[in-house]
């Protein structure tokens, strides 16, 4: 056997125990060690076999961090089946989750026991990939196709009373699974209960009516993404062939994925989610107590704070500057958890009572018992100094004082305070009760336990925390100005907004700069431009056909104009900004732009940023930047992150471009020297991840 793997007898039941912390992934050992077990049950008398995970879960799938390298024997599909041909009965006890080919270890036995609060699913498809040891050849014997098609493209989970329901398992139970999972077998055992083998049931029936559905969905929703569609060929499959024809052919088109640089990006941003909080500075510091919140501003973002806050079980006291304003945020927050309701993200017996954990109020004394105060104010450095200010006055020694500034300088907000060391930027993404990024702006003077503690609190909030040192727009605004200008670039030699956007798009990202524009509002961009006219350089491109866009009231969605007119929830261009753009090229040479142009143009830019701020300081390794990406601005997950798209099509090609460029522009494609260093170096921004892990 091997250390991953146990095998004990407990009278007539050998219980197999897959043991691999942290979550029994089914690593070469640990399929070595089943495959040695359904072995030796075979050859003992032992009358029925019970496998079972140790700690918090069953079997968390595959091992991940095996995929990319050659393969090693026995590959997990045969053990699937070493296990369903046993020729005495197996049965899985499953606690916890029981994902990808964790799921499909359970179905490869013949009965399956759920201990409540169980899950089961197959997240392949979040990692470019499809089940790939006979899950979509198994479950829909099982299920049918219909939950199926429900779970794998989506890359979906069932509870533990949904899988009773489809079929996916027999029994469930309180307890210990090893203990219920012993009841069960003797059981069994009792009942005289045969081998019950899930790839001998009949081929489920092929409904062409739900596998249409299913790929009309997935083609609207997978935006370029290629496993869910693949998944819904496999699922197909099992209507059409017997088990191991179907098995051959998922994995046909398993390793195919397994080739595709999709596979490739979205491992990547799995293994970055948890890399990303892994910071030395705040290994082992012990992060402050948190549990009562305050809120200053209950505006756009000010709401959302106090709703996540309040969603994650601490109290809120929001302050505004009159009643009015107060009683608006409290509506505004009430409708926000009415909406987590209707979404399940809410219990409703819990709405009332954490509903009554906020208090909207305009009196800053109320904040003096606070463990951490998030100001959400206007955006101007004179209102700021003046809250925080106050804050200093208020709040209790050893409380927190963060701010929400998209780009302002933490440090200058620190120093309208005695207690530097307890300021720290918490920049939210709106709206911010939803949206997952959370950019931990660490200014000169931040004490580390104020890091660790914005760190636990982005936990605490199911938010993905990023770290940033300070400067204007931080990581991801610093680049979005960027690639934004490189977009106001193309327009003034040619390109049309339209085309830029359906450029994007095709890129994978959800929408391009100008639909964004519309989105967020033409007036933010307006103020941004007013609020940087005093230094900004005069080489920088001002959109000036935006500012008369603005002048002429064209604000976006919220005045049904901008880049586009917006009626009845559809937008088309805008045709009266096209003269507003000729006005602004002037006797500009024009010239077309391809699709991959526009992108390849957009992506330097935003690389190039991206690799000034890496080279900086301000992140601290590439892979915070494609997390900062992926979470905040609607990267597409399958590429991985810029900085991963750029080791992927190849750093020297990408610095050529720009070098070319910056013959014609050499003020906006100055070449980032990390950049220059890496491609003189032969190295990559995957190299860097690693060094900065070691
Ligand atoms: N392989 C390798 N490492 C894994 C892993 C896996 N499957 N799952 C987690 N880890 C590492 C993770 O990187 C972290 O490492 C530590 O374990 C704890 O994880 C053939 C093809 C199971 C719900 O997609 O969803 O089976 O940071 O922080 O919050 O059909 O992990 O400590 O160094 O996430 O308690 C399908 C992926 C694989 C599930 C636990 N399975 N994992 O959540 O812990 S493909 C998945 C998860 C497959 C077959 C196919 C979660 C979890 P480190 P964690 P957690
Ligand atoms: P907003 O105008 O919607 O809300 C600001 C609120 O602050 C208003 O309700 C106002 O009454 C209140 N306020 C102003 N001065 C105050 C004071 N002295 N005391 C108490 N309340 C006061 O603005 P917003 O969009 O929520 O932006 C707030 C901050 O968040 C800004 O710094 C902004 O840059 C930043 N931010 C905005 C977004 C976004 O998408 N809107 C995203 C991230 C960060």
């Amino acid at each position: 056997m091997t250390e991953a793997v146990r095998y004990e007898r407990d009278g007539a039941v050998a219980v197999i125990t897959v043991a691999n912390p942290p979550v029994n992934a089914l690593g070469l050992a640990v399929r070595q060690g089943l495959w040695q077990a359904i072995d030796r049950f075979a050859d003992d008398d032992a009358a029925i076999a019970l496998i079972v995970g140790e700690g918090r879960l069953f079997i968390g799938g595959a091992d991940i961090s095996e995929f990319g390298k050659p393969p090693v024997e026995p590959y997990l599909p045969d053990v699937c089946t070493h296990i369903e041909r046993s020729t005495k009965p197996v049965v899985a006890a499953v606690h916890g989750p029981a994902l990808g080919g964790g799921c499909e270890i359970a179905l490869g036995a013949h009965y399956r026991l759920a201990i409540k609060g169980a899950r089961f699913g197959f997240p392949e498809v979040k990692l470019g990939l499809i089940p790939g040891a006979g899950g979509s050849q198994r479950m829909p014997r099982l299920t049918g196709v219909g939950p199926a098609l429900d779970m794998m493209p989506a890359g979906g989970s069932v509870t533990t009373d949904e899988a009773l329901k489809i079929g996916l398992v027999d029994r469930v139970a309180e307890g210990d699974a090893r203990e219920a999972g012993l009841v069960y077998a003797r059981e069994l055992l009792e009942s005289g209960a045969p081998v019950r083998a899930v790839g001998t049931l009949p081929r489920p029936a092929h409904d062409a009516a739900a596998f249409e559905a299913a790929r009309a969905l997935w083609q609207r929703k997978s935006r370029g993404e290629v496993a869910p569609l693949r998944a819904i060929d496999a699922i197909e499959a099992a209507t059409r062939m017997d088990l191991d024809e179907g098995v051959q052919e998922e994995r046909r088109i398993f390793l195919e994925l397994m080739q595709t640089p999709q596979r490739a990006g979205l491992i990547h941003a799995f293994f970055n989610d948890r890399k990303v909080a892994k910071l030395p500075e705040i290994e082992g510091i012990a992060p402050r107590a948190l549990s009562h919140v305050g809120v200053i501003g209950g505006g756009t973002m000010g709401a959302g704070i106090a709703t996540a806050c309040l969603l994650s079980g601490l109290s809120v006291t929001l302050v505004e500057r009159d009643a009015a304003a107060a009683d608006k945020a409290r509506g505004t927050i009430t409708g926000n958890l009415d909406a987590a309701v209707k979404r399940g993200k809410l219990a409703a017996d819990r709405r009332d009572a954490t509903l009554a954990e906020l208090s909207a109020v305009t009196d800053y004394a109320e904040l003096s018992d606070c463990d951490l105060a998030i100001e959400a104010v206007f955006e101007d450095m004179a209102v700021k100094h003046e809250v925080f200010a106050r804050l200093d006055a208020v709040m209790k020694p050893g409380a927190i004082l963060a701010t929400n500034t998209s780009y302002l300088d933490v440090n200058e907000i620190a120093a309208a305070t005695k207690r530097p060391g307890d300021v720290i930027g918490l920049h939210f993404f709106s709206p911010a009760h939803v949206m997952k990024l959370l950019e931990v702006v660490v200014a000169d003077a931040t004490a580390t336990d104020v890091t660790a503690t914005a760190f636990a609190l982005a936990k605490r909030l199911g938010k993905i925390a990023v770290r940033a040192g300070v400067c204007d727009g931080f990581i991801g605004n610093r680049m979005l100005s960027t690639y934004r200008g490189a977009a106001d670039r193309m327009i003034l030699e040619g390109a049309s907004p339209w085309e830029i956007d359906a450029a994007i798009k095709a890129f994978g990202l959800p929408m391009g700069p100008f639909e964004m524009s519309d989105l967020a509002g033409l007036d933010i961009g307006f103020m941004t431009r007013q609020r940087k006219a005093a230094t900004r350089d005069p080489r920088d491109v001002v959109p000036t056909w935006a500012d008369a866009m603005y002048h002429e009231g064209w604000l976006g969605q919220k005045t049904g104009q901008g880049y586009y007119v917006h009626e009845d929830r559809k937008a088309k261009p805008n045709e009266a900004v096209k003269p507003l753009i000729e006005a602004a090229r002037g006797d500009r040479p024009q010239r077309t732009f391809t699709q991959e142009e526009i992108q390849r143009t957009y992506m330097a830019a935003m690389v190039n940023e991206a690799a000034k701020v890496v080279g900086e300081g301000i992140a601290r390794r590439p892979l915070d930047v494609d997390v900062t990406l992926l979470y905040g601005y609607g990267f597409p997950r399958w590429r991985g992150g810029p900085m991963k798209w750029a080791d992927t099509v190849g750093l020297p090609a990408l610095l050529q471009d720009i070098k070319e460029w910056s013959k014609a522009d050499p003020y906006f494609w100055q070449p980032a020297p990390l950049l220059e260093q890496l491609v003189a170096d032969g190295r990559c921004f995957a190299d860097l991840n690693k060094e900065a892990a070691q």
